[in-house]
């Protein structure tokens, strides 16, 4: 089992509305580790460059203002199979289909106010990671209760 990290945004439906501790503490009570944290205004450019595979799309300019209307936060979560494991958290991109018990599907009835951005693989996390941060902003550490969380090994 990989140790991977992933990059996580809290768009601004998470900011605006007071649910930023709550999605952090998702991820806490999981066992991730959180070695990275931000504030910040997306700037159109970065827009761009995050949403690089959409940016020719037609419902592009929707989620330009829509990312870009008020601060986010970045994040950086390391734990085993991070990146699959929190995509698995989030729940399917639309707020409506996202199962219950799920982030999106407990807080989000929408497509694109769905809360929480996260790296779909391996090579989106590396380069969305280095897209917010420096690599000397990230702190990797290992948590005193990391015995309590698995076993040896596992
Ligand atoms: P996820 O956040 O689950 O990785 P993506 O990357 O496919 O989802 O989509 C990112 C954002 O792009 C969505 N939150 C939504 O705002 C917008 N989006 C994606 N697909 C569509 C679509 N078919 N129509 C309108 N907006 C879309």
């Amino acid at each position: 089992m990989a140790v991977e990290k992933t990059l996580i945004l809290l768009k601004p439906d998470c900011v605006q509305r007071r649910l930023m501790g709550e999605v952090i503490s998702r991820f806490e009570q999981k066992g991730l580790n959180l070695i990275a944290l931000k504030m910040l205004k997306v700037t159109p450019a970065l827009a761009k460059e995050h949403y690089a595979e959409h940016v020719q799309k037609p419902f592009y300019p929707a989620l330009e203002k829509f990312i870009t209307a008020s601060p986010i936060v970045a994040i950086v979560v390391e734990g085993l199979e991070a990146i699959r494991v929190i995509r698995e958290m989030l729940g399917a991109t639309s707020g409506l289909k996202a199962a219950p018990g799920t982030i999106r599907g407990d807080y989000s009835s929408s497509r694109q106010m769905n809360l929480v951005h996260a790296s779909d693989g391996p090579e989106a996390a590396a380069r969305e990671v280095a897209l917010y941060f420096k690599p000397d902003e990230l702190h990797s550490y290992s948590p005193t209760l990391t015995p309590w969380f698995k076993a040896d090994d596992e």
